[in-house]
C-alpha cells in the first residue's frame, strides 16, 4: 500500500518513518509513504499557503492552490487508480475498526492533513473523495488524525505485526473489549495475580478471558454490548457467577 501525506509540517510524519510498527513495515517495504508539502507549490518569496477568510473571523484558511498542487504530486507518486484522497476533519465521518479493515485493503491513500482554522471549501469540492474525524474533541492540525489513521491501517496490512500479533487483531474485530492481563510478579501492592491464570488450566484460563471480555464490554461499553449477538456459550458465561470479575 502507498499512503501519501500533504502537510505543511512534513517533520512531525519523521516519527512514523523511524520508529514502531509502521517504521519496520516501511522498512520491510510492506506500505510505502511520502510526505507533500504545499509550501513546496508556491511561488512566492514568503511560500505562502493560507489566507484570510472571506466574510471575516479569527484565523487563516488554507488556500486551493498549493494544496491542489501538493494532492497532484501524491496522486502521480502513488499512481494507483484505486486511490482515495482524504482530508482529516472534525466533519469528517467517525472512524472505527471496520472502517479500517475495509480502508487497509486499498491499494493507495492519500491523506490531506488541514492546519489554521481548515481548507478552502473548493479543494474539497474538487479534489477530496472522502471526510474522515478520529473523534468528537477539538485537535490543532490534521497531522496527528492523519498518523493515527495511517498507524491503524498500516498495522492491519498483512507481515506489519510480528507473527504472534496475528491473534491481537482478533479483539476488536469482535466487537469486545480485552480481558485484563497479568505479568509478574504475582504479587504486587498487596493485588495477586487471579489464581485461575496460574491454574495452567488452558480451558479455564479461556473462559475466565471470555467471560472478563464480556462483563467488561457490557460494564464499559453497553454501546458496543448491545450491538453483539451472544452465542448460547457467552450468554452460559455471564450468567456464571463468581468467576474473578
Ligand atoms: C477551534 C477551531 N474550530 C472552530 C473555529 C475549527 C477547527 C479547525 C481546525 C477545529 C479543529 C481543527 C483541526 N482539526 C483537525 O484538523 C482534525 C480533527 C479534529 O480536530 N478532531 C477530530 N478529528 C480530526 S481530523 C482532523
Amino acid at each position: 500500500m502507498k499512503i501519501a501525506v500533504v502537510t505543511i509540517l512534513p517533520d512531525m510524519f519523521s516519527i512514523m518513518f523511524d520508529h514502531g510498527v509502521s517504521g519496520r513495515a516501511i522498512k520491510r517495504g510492506l506500505v510505502n509513504l511520502a510526505v507533500f508539502n504545499p509550501r513546496d507549490f508556491t511561488k512566492d518569496i514568503h511560500r505562502t499557503v493560507d489566507s484570510r477568510p472571506y466574510g471575516g473571523g479569527p484565523g487563516m484558511i488554507m488556500m486551493v492552490e498549493p494544496l491542489k498542487k501538493a494532492v497532484a504530486a501524491a496522486r502521480s507518486w502513488v499512481s494507483e487508480s484505486d486511490t482515495s484522497v482524504v482530508y482529516l476533519s472534525p466533519q469528517g465521518q467517525l472512524l472505527c475498526h471496520s472502517f479500517m479493515e475495509k480502508s487497509a485493503k486499498r491499494k493507495g491513500l492519500i491523506l490531506v492533513a488541514g492546519r489554521f482554522e481548515g481548507v478552502d471549501e473548493r479543494f474539497v469540492r474538487l479534489e477530496v473523495d472522502e471526510e474522515w474525524s478520529i473523534g468528537d474533541y477539538v485537535l490543532s492540525g490534521g497531522e496527528l488524525a492523519a498518523m493515527v489513521v495511517s498507524d491503524a491501517i498500516i498495522r492491519l496490512i498483512p507481515g506489519a505485526l510480528g507473527h504472534e500479533d496475528a491473534a491481537v487483531q482478533d479483539s476488536f474485530s469482535s466487537g469486545m473489549l480485552e480481558h485484563p492481563q497479568y505479568a509478574r510478579p504475582s504479587i504486587f501492592g498487596g493485588l495477586k495475580v487471579p489464581e485461575v491464570l496460574l491454574s495452567g488450566d488452558h480451558d479455564r484460563i479461556k473462559n475466565w478471558r471470555k467471560r472478563q471480555s464480556l462483563m467488561r464490554t457490557r460494564s464499559r461499553r453497553p454501546d458496543l454490548f448491545a450491538s453483539l449477538s451472544l452465542s448460547e456459550e457467552q450468554r452460559n458465561l455471564i450468567l456464571k457467577e463468581n468467576n474473578d470479575i
